[in-house]
């Protein structure tokens, strides 16, 4: 510790934490913008950073109906791999986990970025054959994994039950060392004051009521503080998008149900990696705190209530306790609920639309926190040039209609 963090701390100490500088500005909103974004989750407020960043757009807004993070990226387990399927998917999920690699240099903010190795269970020969095609596929794209067996399993994750005997015995699992976790909360403040130190706008407690259009070009939108013209619409609501993008008489094909996860009381360190057993329906990492942070399946049914069914949670627990018995003593602390915004593909959308100047970035459903800095990127890049990135190209809206579907049903790992 320097001399200057010494006195910094030793003022802040006697002052109790006074006259902080705001990492973040709280502007009114102007009349026009250049672009609003519609959500301040992670992908809205890293579309407005790149949007500032690498195309010089700095007349834009993200208006956030609550507090910035406080949806879905400030509620999420914090997983972050790229091993998904299909070459579409590997190409936007990597690109995203690389620039997370070096997302704390970029922004200058610590997003905890932790490539501690994330294990994905065989636990039928079914699952074992699964994951050994995704293997392969991903090596072929470049991506750094391969195939453990159950020996390296235990050695990896000495508390995992390895019983022969289990109701799914362990086969193997799928590895991925550079996958990990990250700090949710610090990715998106790291992003909000990267936008805001470049000129956008973040306004909280601005909730969008309406999208007005002339003929077929959006003009601006309809808040709780006034009305905001604008010739482009970013709608990144994660479970809201679309009843949002209705208001502009656009339909999606999104359903919004609640995913839930929990965290024990703090213990001592005992697992060092993320584990998801999907066949049982569950997954656990621990984080900096102690906490163990565990996770299963999506409700079975539509709601935006933000809360769960209770049975849900007593399923993970059961196939948790089974796949790690050590922990069947544990208080659970908190749960919590986010609503995720499901395609039938299961992957996500990055799109233009056929109202002009109205893009939507959705679908990420049990998944989006991992994509947040590649999904900004593209979607910034979609925004400004008024063409899909190539990346986000197959992403398009039109690949419903066009039955170019991107079948992401196991790789999305988490049961819905
Ligand atoms: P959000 O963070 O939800 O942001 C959307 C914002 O839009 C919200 O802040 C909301 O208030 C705002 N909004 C909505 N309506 C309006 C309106 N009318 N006007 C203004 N603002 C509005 N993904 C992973 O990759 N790894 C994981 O381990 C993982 N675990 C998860 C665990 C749980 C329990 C949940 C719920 C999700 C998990 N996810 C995970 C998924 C991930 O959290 C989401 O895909 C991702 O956070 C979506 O980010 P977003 O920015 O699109 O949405
Ligand atoms: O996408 O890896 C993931 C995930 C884990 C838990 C929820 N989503």
């Amino acid at each position: 510790m320097n001399r200057y963090s010494i006195f910094s701390l030793a003022r802040n100490a006697v002052n109790y934490h006074k006259d902080w500088e705001k990492a973040w500005r709280s502007p009114d909103p102007r009349p026009t913008y250049d672009a609003v974004i519609v959500g301040a989750g992670g992908h809205g407020l890293a579309t407005a950073y790149y949007l500032a960043k690498e195309h010089r757009m700095t007349n834009i807004a993200v208006l956030e109906k609550g507090w910035l993070g406080g949806g879905n990226t400030g509620r999420n387990t914090t997983i972050i791999r790229s091993n998904y399927l299909q070459d579409e998917s590997i190409a936007i999920y990597e690109l995203a986990r690389s620039l997370y690699e070096d997302l704390s240099q970029e922004l200058n903010y610590n997003t905890m970025f932790s490539p501690r190795g994330v294990m994905m269970m065989c636990q039928t020969e079914h699952e074992l054959r699964a994951f050994k095609r995704t293997a392969h596929a991903n090596r072929l794209a470049g991506l750094d994994c391969r195939m453990i067996d159950r020996a390296e399993v235990k050695r990896l994750c000495p508390i995992i039950n390895d019983s022969p005997r289990a109701r799914y015995p362990i086969l193997g699992a799928y590895y991925q060392p550079r996958g990990g976790t990250g700090r949710h909360d610090a990715v998106a403040w790291g992003y909000a004051r990267g936008a805001d130190d470049l000129g956008v706008d973040i306004i909280q407690n601005c909730e969008v009521t309406g999208i007005t259009r002339e003929g077929d070009t959006v003009t601006g939108v309809q808040t709780s503080k006034g009305y905001i013209k604008t010739n482009k619409i970013a709608v990144v609501a994660a479970g809201n998008t679309s009843a949002i993008v209705e208001m502009a008489g656009v339909g999606l094909p999104v359903e919004s149900v609640c995913l839930q996860a929990l965290v024990s009381e703090p213990i001592k360190p005992v697992i060092d990696c993320v584990v998801m057993a999907n066949t049982v329906h569950g997954y656990m990492s621990q984080s900096d705190k102690g906490e163990l942070v565990i996770g299963g399946g999506a409700d079975g049914y539509n709601n935006y209530s933000q809360r769960g069914a209770f049975t849900s949670l007593e399923h993970t627990v059961t196939a948790l306790v089974e796949t790690f018995p050590i922990i069947s003593r544990l208080r659970m602390m908190r749960i919590w609920g986010g609503i995720v915004d499901m395609t039938g593909d299961r992957s996500p959308i990055i799109s233009m639309t056929d109202v002009k100047g109205l893009y939507v970035n959705c679908g990420w459903g049990t998944g989006g926190f991992k994509s947040i800095p590649g999904s900004g990127f593209v979607f910034a890049d979609t925004i400004a040039n008024d063409r899909p990135h190539p990346i986000a190209e197959p992403f398009g809206l039109n690949r419903f209609l066009e039955g170019r579907l991107i079948d992401e049903s196991v790789a999305a790992a988490v049961a819905h």
